[in-house]
């Protein structure tokens, strides 16, 4: 078998050998990462870390690596949205399975943990405020995984194609991945767990309405409204079903766990976001 070596073009390496946007050397990465929608939030994740051995950023994407007890733990914000994850997941996974002096694949890979600790909005009645809720799925509503060979299992096409007819939104050719059981278990096996669905946007795309007017009316029923075998959709957020998908494609272990700061039902808002998001935090990095 020949060795493709991937061109300068396709993989682009600054100058001081990190890659192109999240300005990271290889070393930098440790095999737990946790990522960020909110670069302000990483601070927020590390200064819990006992020690902190690498602060660097480039845009959005602002890295910390440390350590908290025996574990190293990369912490990384993404932005917003799932064109963002395509870079984000990408450029992590050049970092540790790509030999940047050859540009060929390496021969033993390697599987990061990768943990996204987000904020969200409710669907569903029963899911209020300040819950803190595990994806077992990502569902997108975004076309980013239009462009990849999809590698999906046989239940999660068969889950993806009902809920599709479910919510008549043939158009948009929702895609579904399924996190990871291990992380699942480890960190969200006594939360809420829910279908997590992601949005293009913020406001139209998750049914809100302020001036314009929504093409699709009543999204936030039609989503709520869906159920099988007891898999519901729960929430709304914008990235965890392309960090889910490409994940997958990667050979990576993925969950995302999400503050719940809005309940679109009850058209309600968090009161205090902020200690929402911080019970999030050290829930999760209790279990990692
Ligand atoms: C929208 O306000 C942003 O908040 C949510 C959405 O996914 C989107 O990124 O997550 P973060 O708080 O992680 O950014």
């Amino acid at each position: 078998m020949s060795i493709q070596k991937i061109s300068e073009a396709d993989l682009i390496i600054n100058p001081d050998g990190s890659i192109y946007h999240l300005n990271l050397l290889p070393e930098d990465v440790a095999d737990i990462v946790i990522t960020v929608g909110d670069p302000d939030r990483v601070g927020e994740v590390s200064k819990h870390f006992d020690s902190i051995d690498l602060k660097k950023g480039k845009r959005e994407f602002i890295t910390h690596t440390g350590n908290l007890g025996n574990k190293r733990i990369t912490v990384l914000s993404t932005g917003i949205g799932t064109d963002n994850i395509d870079i984000v997941l990408n450029e992590l996974d050049a970092l540790v399975n790509i030999d940047f002096e050859t540009r060929t694949v390496k021969s033993e890979l390697r599987s990061l943990d990768i943990i996204r600790i987000g904020t969200s909005g409710s669907i569903r009645e029963d899911i209020p405020v300040g819950s803190i809720l595990a994806s077992t799925h990502g569902l997108g509503l975004d076309a980013l995984m239009d462009f990849y060979e999809p590698n999906n299992n046989i239940e999660d096409v068969y889950l993806q194609q009902k809920i599709t007819k479910h919510l008549g939104l043939e158009q948009l050719r929702p895609y579904l991945t399924a996190g990871s059981s291990k992380l699942l278990h480890q960190i969200g096996h006594d939360l809420l767990q829910g279908i997590t669905v992601t949005a293009p946007g913020f406001y139209s795309p998750q049914g809100r309405k302020v001036r314009a007017n929504n093409r699709f009316e009543g999204l936030i029923d039609k989503l709520s409204s869906f159920e099988h075998q007891n898999q519901k959709l729960t929430n709304l957020e914008m990235e965890t079903a392309g960090i889910y998908a490409l994940a997958n494609i990667f050979g990576h272990q993925a969950l995302s766990i999400n503050a719940i700061l809005a309940q679109r039902k009850k058209l309600e808002f968090a009161k205090d976001p902020q200690k929402i998001v911080d019970n999030m935090i050290k829930l999760v990095l209790e279990r990692i």
